[in-house]
Protein backbone atom coordinates (compact mmCIF):
# COMPACT_ATOMS: atom_id res chain seq x y z
CA UNK A 1 0.00 0.00 0.00
CA UNK A 2 1.17 3.98 -0.85
CA UNK A 3 -0.28 6.51 0.94
CA UNK A 4 -0.28 9.78 0.11
CA UNK A 5 -1.30 13.10 2.42
CA UNK A 6 -2.97 15.62 1.15
CA UNK A 7 -4.88 18.86 2.97
CA UNK A 8 -8.13 19.64 1.31
CA UNK A 9 -8.72 22.45 -1.13
CA UNK A 10 -6.15 24.22 -3.01
CA UNK A 11 -3.65 21.62 -3.02
CA UNK A 12 -5.91 19.36 -3.56
CA UNK A 13 -7.65 20.14 -6.58
CA UNK A 14 -3.92 21.38 -7.85
CA UNK A 15 -2.79 17.94 -7.14
CA UNK A 16 -5.18 15.80 -9.01
CA UNK A 17 -3.43 16.67 -12.35
CA UNK A 18 -0.50 15.52 -11.36
CA UNK A 19 -2.37 12.16 -9.79
CA UNK A 20 -3.93 11.94 -12.98
CA UNK A 21 -0.31 11.91 -15.07
CA UNK A 22 0.65 8.90 -12.37
CA UNK A 23 -2.75 6.95 -13.43
CA UNK A 24 -4.20 7.84 -10.34
CA UNK A 25 -7.83 8.62 -9.80
CA UNK A 26 -8.99 9.23 -6.50
CA UNK A 27 -12.26 8.44 -6.57
CA UNK A 28 -14.10 10.56 -3.45
CA UNK A 29 -14.57 14.10 -2.99
CA UNK A 30 -12.70 15.57 0.15
CA UNK A 31 -15.34 18.44 0.20
CA UNK A 32 -18.18 16.39 0.06
CA UNK A 33 -17.09 12.93 2.14
CA UNK A 34 -16.34 12.94 5.82
CA UNK A 35 -14.20 9.90 4.86
CA UNK A 36 -10.54 11.21 6.13
CA UNK A 37 -9.44 8.09 3.87
CA UNK A 38 -9.92 7.78 0.14
CA UNK A 39 -9.80 5.18 -2.04
CA UNK A 40 -8.31 5.18 -5.70
CA UNK A 41 -8.93 3.66 -9.00
CA UNK A 42 -5.28 2.03 -7.85
CA UNK A 43 -5.86 -0.67 -5.39
CA UNK A 44 -3.05 -0.25 -3.56
CA UNK A 45 -2.77 3.79 -3.54
CA UNK A 46 -4.66 5.50 -0.94
CA UNK A 47 -5.11 9.56 -0.01
CA UNK A 48 -4.97 10.60 4.10
CA UNK A 49 -7.13 14.22 3.77
CA UNK A 50 -5.26 16.03 6.72
CA UNK A 51 -4.96 19.47 8.17
CA UNK A 52 -1.66 21.65 5.81
CA UNK A 53 0.16 21.75 8.51
CA UNK A 54 -0.08 18.43 9.65
CA UNK A 55 0.85 16.72 6.59
CA UNK A 56 4.96 16.34 7.27
CA UNK A 57 4.30 15.10 10.35
CA UNK A 58 2.28 12.40 9.11
CA UNK A 59 4.85 11.90 6.52
CA UNK A 60 7.85 12.26 9.35
CA UNK A 61 6.05 9.55 11.55
CA UNK A 62 4.90 7.23 8.69
CA UNK A 63 1.74 7.75 8.67
CA UNK A 64 2.13 8.64 4.41
CA UNK A 65 4.58 7.62 2.88
CA UNK A 66 4.18 10.56 0.62
CA UNK A 67 2.63 14.19 1.22
CA UNK A 68 2.42 17.87 -0.78
CA UNK A 69 2.82 20.54 1.70
CA UNK A 70 3.74 24.06 1.07
CA UNK A 71 7.43 26.07 1.19
CA UNK A 72 5.43 27.91 4.39
CA UNK A 73 4.63 24.78 6.19
CA UNK A 74 7.90 23.38 5.80
CA UNK A 75 10.05 26.36 6.79
CA UNK A 76 7.59 27.04 9.72
CA UNK A 77 7.04 23.79 11.26
CA UNK A 78 10.65 22.09 10.07
CA UNK A 79 11.51 19.14 7.65
CA UNK A 80 13.82 17.13 9.62
CA UNK A 81 13.90 13.51 7.74
CA UNK A 82 12.13 14.65 4.88
CA UNK A 83 13.44 14.15 1.20
CA UNK A 84 11.95 16.20 -0.82
CA UNK A 85 12.70 15.36 -4.26
CA UNK A 86 10.27 17.71 -6.11
CA UNK A 87 9.12 21.36 -6.67
CA UNK A 88 6.08 20.80 -7.96
CA UNK A 89 5.19 24.33 -8.62
CA UNK A 90 1.66 24.54 -7.60
CA UNK A 91 -0.10 26.31 -4.95
CA UNK A 92 2.17 29.32 -5.63
CA UNK A 93 1.85 32.66 -3.68
CA UNK A 94 3.94 34.73 -1.35
CA UNK A 95 5.09 35.51 2.12
CA UNK A 96 4.87 39.19 2.56
CA UNK A 97 4.43 41.61 5.36
CA UNK A 98 1.29 43.63 4.91
CA UNK A 99 0.71 47.08 7.00
CA UNK A 100 -2.56 49.40 7.21
CA UNK A 101 -2.28 51.83 4.24
CA UNK A 102 -2.76 54.62 6.59
CA UNK A 103 0.83 53.01 8.57
CA UNK A 104 4.03 54.24 7.36
CA UNK A 105 6.15 51.40 7.26
CA UNK A 106 9.32 52.41 5.40
CA UNK A 107 9.80 55.14 8.21
CA UNK A 108 8.75 52.89 11.25
CA UNK A 109 11.69 50.40 9.93
CA UNK A 110 13.73 53.11 9.43
CA UNK A 111 13.87 54.35 12.80
CA UNK A 112 14.47 51.61 14.56
CA UNK A 113 10.99 51.67 16.14
CA UNK A 114 10.10 48.73 17.53
CA UNK A 115 7.26 46.89 14.90
CA UNK A 116 3.91 44.84 16.47
CA UNK A 117 3.49 41.99 13.75
CA UNK A 118 0.86 39.59 14.49
CA UNK A 119 1.44 35.81 11.92
CA UNK A 120 0.84 32.22 11.72
CA UNK A 121 4.81 32.73 10.81
CA UNK A 122 6.34 33.32 13.67
CA UNK A 123 9.78 31.50 12.48
CA UNK A 124 9.63 32.67 9.01
CA UNK A 125 8.93 36.37 10.30
CA UNK A 126 11.63 36.19 13.47
CA UNK A 127 14.53 35.29 10.95
CA UNK A 128 13.15 37.93 8.20
CA UNK A 129 13.28 40.83 10.42
CA UNK A 130 16.39 39.47 12.86
CA UNK A 131 18.36 39.49 9.37
CA UNK A 132 17.13 43.28 8.57
CA UNK A 133 18.03 44.59 12.45
CA UNK A 134 14.90 45.50 12.85
CA UNK A 135 13.19 45.19 16.79
CA UNK A 136 9.80 43.05 16.53
CA UNK A 137 6.90 41.76 19.09
CA UNK A 138 5.40 38.72 17.39
CA UNK A 139 1.94 37.99 18.01
CA UNK A 140 1.16 34.28 17.50
CA UNK A 141 -2.33 33.79 15.49
CA UNK A 142 -3.88 30.61 13.52
CA UNK A 143 -6.15 32.36 11.10
CA UNK A 144 -7.64 35.89 9.85
CA UNK A 145 -4.75 37.89 10.24
CA UNK A 146 -5.57 40.75 8.31
CA UNK A 147 -7.73 41.76 11.56
CA UNK A 148 -4.81 42.20 14.06
CA UNK A 149 -3.72 45.63 12.33
CA UNK A 150 -7.70 47.04 11.69
CA UNK A 151 -8.29 46.49 15.64
CA UNK A 152 -4.94 48.49 16.55
CA UNK A 153 -3.50 45.12 17.81
CA UNK A 154 -0.40 45.03 15.31
CA UNK A 155 1.43 47.50 13.16
CA UNK A 156 1.90 44.57 10.44
CA UNK A 157 1.26 41.39 9.54
CA UNK A 158 3.23 38.65 7.85
CA UNK A 159 0.97 36.37 5.29
CA UNK A 160 0.50 35.25 2.55
CA UNK A 161 -0.86 36.74 -0.67
CA UNK A 162 -1.97 35.23 -3.90
CA UNK A 163 -4.37 37.84 -5.73
CA UNK A 164 -3.85 40.57 -3.09
CA UNK A 165 -7.86 40.70 -2.84
CA UNK A 166 -8.02 39.99 0.81
CA UNK A 167 -5.37 42.61 1.90
CA UNK A 168 -7.14 44.97 -0.51
CA UNK A 169 -10.55 43.94 0.95
CA UNK A 170 -9.16 44.84 4.55
CA UNK A 171 -7.00 48.38 3.47
CA UNK A 172 -4.05 46.99 3.59
CA UNK A 173 -1.32 47.14 1.41
CA UNK A 174 1.82 44.79 1.09
CA UNK A 175 5.36 46.34 1.61
CA UNK A 176 7.60 43.70 1.74
CA UNK A 177 7.72 40.12 -0.22
CA UNK A 178 9.55 37.65 2.00
CA UNK A 179 9.16 34.93 -0.15
CA UNK A 180 8.01 32.98 -3.28
CA UNK A 181 6.49 29.79 -1.74
CA UNK A 182 5.01 26.74 -3.78
CA UNK A 183 4.06 23.34 -2.92
CA UNK A 184 7.24 19.95 -2.65
CA UNK A 185 7.08 16.61 -3.06
CA UNK A 186 8.06 14.88 0.25
CA UNK A 187 8.57 11.43 1.09
CA UNK A 188 9.21 9.65 4.18
CA UNK A 189 13.25 8.02 3.81
CA UNK A 190 12.47 4.51 5.07
CA UNK A 191 9.10 4.11 3.09
CA UNK A 192 11.84 5.41 -0.16
CA UNK A 193 13.62 2.17 0.57
CA UNK A 194 11.28 -0.70 1.72
CA UNK A 195 8.72 0.53 -1.46
CA UNK A 196 11.39 1.81 -4.04
CA UNK A 197 9.81 1.13 -7.24
CA UNK A 198 6.21 2.24 -6.93
CA UNK A 199 6.99 5.67 -4.79
CA UNK A 200 9.51 6.03 -7.51
CA UNK A 201 6.94 5.64 -10.21
CA UNK A 202 5.11 8.28 -8.97
CA UNK A 203 7.87 10.15 -8.44
CA UNK A 204 8.89 10.11 -12.24
CA UNK A 205 5.21 10.69 -13.39
CA UNK A 206 4.70 13.71 -11.21
CA UNK A 207 8.30 15.35 -12.50
CA UNK A 208 7.25 14.63 -16.06
CA UNK A 209 3.96 16.26 -15.65
CA UNK A 210 5.62 19.21 -14.76
CA UNK A 211 8.32 19.27 -17.27
CA UNK A 212 11.15 18.04 -15.17
O1 LIG B 1 -7.27 26.33 6.33
P1 LIG B 1 -6.47 25.62 7.39
O2 LIG B 1 -6.31 26.41 8.64
O3 LIG B 1 -6.88 24.18 7.59
O4 LIG B 1 -4.99 25.46 6.85
P2 LIG B 1 -4.25 26.40 5.86
O5 LIG B 1 -4.87 27.75 5.75
O6 LIG B 1 -2.77 26.33 6.20
O7 LIG B 1 -4.47 25.58 4.54
P3 LIG B 1 -4.83 26.07 3.10
O8 LIG B 1 -5.41 24.89 2.40
O9 LIG B 1 -5.61 27.34 3.13
O10 LIG B 1 -3.40 26.39 2.48
C1 LIG B 1 -2.49 25.36 2.26
C2 LIG B 1 -1.29 25.90 1.54
O11 LIG B 1 -1.69 26.51 0.31
C3 LIG B 1 -0.49 26.97 2.24
O12 LIG B 1 0.37 26.42 3.21
C4 LIG B 1 0.28 27.59 1.07
O13 LIG B 1 1.47 26.86 0.81
C5 LIG B 1 -0.70 27.41 -0.10
N1 LIG B 1 -1.36 28.66 -0.51
C6 LIG B 1 -1.25 29.21 -1.75
C7 LIG B 1 -2.16 29.47 0.22
C8 LIG B 1 -2.50 30.56 -0.60
N2 LIG B 1 -1.94 30.36 -1.82
C9 LIG B 1 -3.34 31.62 -0.07
N3 LIG B 1 -3.65 32.58 -0.78
N4 LIG B 1 -2.61 29.40 1.49
C10 LIG B 1 -3.41 30.37 1.98
N5 LIG B 1 -3.79 31.48 1.25
C11 LIG B 1 -4.67 32.46 1.97
C12 LIG B 1 -3.86 33.52 2.70
O14 LIG B 1 -3.49 33.07 3.99
C13 LIG B 1 -4.86 34.71 2.78
O15 LIG B 1 -5.78 34.54 3.83
O16 LIG B 1 -5.49 33.18 1.07
C14 LIG B 1 -5.60 34.55 1.47
C15 LIG B 1 -4.94 35.46 0.48
O17 LIG B 1 -5.30 35.15 -0.82
P4 LIG B 1 -5.48 36.33 -1.89
O18 LIG B 1 -5.67 35.62 -3.19
O19 LIG B 1 -6.67 37.13 -1.48
O20 LIG B 1 -4.23 37.16 -1.90
MG1 LIG C 1 -6.85 28.18 5.02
Amino acid sequence: MITLALSKGRIFEETLPLLKAAGIEVLEDPETSRKLILTTNQPNVRVLVVRATDVPTYVQYGGADLGITGRDTLLEHGSDGLYQPLDLQIAKCRISVAVRSDFDYATAVKKGSRLTVATKYVAISRDFFAAKGVHVDLIKLYGSMELAPLVGMADAIVDLVSTGNTLKANQLVEVERIMDISSRLVVNQAALKLKQAPIRKIIDAFAAAIGQ
